[in-house]
């Protein structure tokens, strides 16, 4: 038993260390902007992301160089062992049924070994994390509702942009409630008091919604006795990318549903000039920590929205409506670029996309200033600036 333990520690450790080789010989040197003679991947920004380069590093990394080193060595010993001066009277056999039956299965055992991983993956990058449900039947008269809340102090609900209340009436017709039509009590504590301003009719379904759920929790990360799954919010920001030819299309519908173009920004414009084929002449703009539902299509051909620094990747296909999501970072003040991954014509190289992880209070600026151009009125009021000003020093603390 005990040997068997520290052949388990020296298993971990070798892979570990393989991987920590790799990481570093790969990966050092990286900016959130590539630069010449580049190897390997961006820095994971997302827990998801994180998930991915250690599937790359502890999975098929080893996997591929055992092959290639197997291969090599086959190699080497038929040219050595089988040249014409060393064997100079040939077998004459057809085949060889074992061997066929191992090229066989051993390959399909490995394939069978990857597709757990890339399924587990592929299924959190196309499944959107839930948060909790709570239901309630309405008596006609009552306007107080609780939520509880989860206990664990990161899991909480913060920010009123983190719930949404529905009520279905008696005949099932469902309806989100503007954030106008209630009020929140508690927010950051173990209880929510959601106050609606007006009773829904008797037998009417309300139900909140809000909360956090785990992330980025793969099997091969349990296997290697480490948990880094971490805590998103259901979506609470959904961002529809419209690819053309060639440029993006970005609206934003939970804010009104302004909308703004995302050209290859001119080198003569860019302030630093590396940025040059990375940057956009806008920027998508994501509050920090916030859970983005990414929504793409396309007007022409089929285009593919792509941010190497997240891991993602979706196609954006004319007439069809994808989804994937990503956390965005926890600190704000970075800019990530990505670019169209699906080769759509001549300018396909210049549709770059830029996104931009600022704070709270940034954000809400930066939507009322979208709404102004569109002709809205400003979203955020004068407290809810204020309020999440506050949340964002009392966090810094
Ligand atoms: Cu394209």
């Amino acid at each position: 038993m005990k040997s068997e333990m520290t052949m388990t520690n020296i298993f971990k450790t070798s892979i570990a260390t393989l991987a920590m080789l790799a990481g570093t010989t790969l990966m050092a040197a990286h900016a959130q902007v590539p630069t010449d003679g580049d190897l390997g991947f961006q820095p994971a920004a997302t827990p998801l992301a994180e998930e991915v380069h250690q599937f790359h590093n502890l999975v098929l990394l080893p996997i591929i160089t055992f092959i290639s080193l197997f291969v090599l060595a086959l190699l080497i010993w038929v040219i050595v062992r089988y040249n014409r001066r060393a064997n100079p009277v040939a077998h004459k056999f057809s085949h060889n049924t074992t061997v066929e039956v191992l090229w066989t299965l051993i390959p399909i055992f490995i394939l069978a070994y990857i597709a757990v991983f890339s399924f587990d993956l592929l299924y959190k990058e196309g499944v959107l994390p839930d948060g909790r449900k709570v239901s309630y039947v309405s008596d006609g008269t009552s306007t107080a509702y609780a939520f509880e809340n989860d206990f664990q102090e990161n899991r909480m609900v913060t920010n009123a942009r983190h719930m949404e209340i529905y009520v279905t009436t008696p005949a099932g017709e469902r309806s989100k409630l503007d954030g106008e039509a209630y009020t929140l009590e508690g927010l950051g504590t173990p209880e929510v008091l959601v106050s609606l301003d007006s009773a829904p009719a008797a037998g009417s379904e309300i139900t909140v919604v809000g909360g956090r759920s785990r992330i980025g929790r793969g099997k091969f990360l349990d296997l290697f006795g480490e948990d880094n799954s971490e805590i998103a919010t259901r979506p609470t920001l959904t961002i529809k990318a419209t690819g053309y030819q060639w440029g993006w299309n970005y609206a934003y519908p939970d804010y009104g549903d302004f909308e703004f173009d995302a050209l290859l920004a001119q080198k003569d414009d860019l302030d630093d000039s590396s940025l040059y084929l990375l940057a956009a002449t806008n920027d998508i703009v994501v509050p920090a920590g916030e859970t983005v539902r990414i929504i793409t299509t396309a007007r022409d051909v089929i285009h593919s929205w792509a941010m190497p620094a997240f891991t993602l990747k979706i196609d954006a296909v004319p007439g069809r409506l994808n989804e994937t999501w990503f956390r965005a970072p926890q600190t704000p003040g970075t800019t990530y670029y990505g670019q169209c991954s699906e080769i759509c014509g001549k300018d396909h190289a210049y549709m770059p996309i830029g996104l931009r992880v600022v704070s709270d209070a940034e954000f809400e600026a930066w939507v009322d200033e979208q709404r102004a151009l569109a002709g809205m009125d400003p979203y955020f009021d004068d407290e809810t600036r204020l309020a999440d000003a506050a949340d964002n020093s009392d966090a810094a603390q």
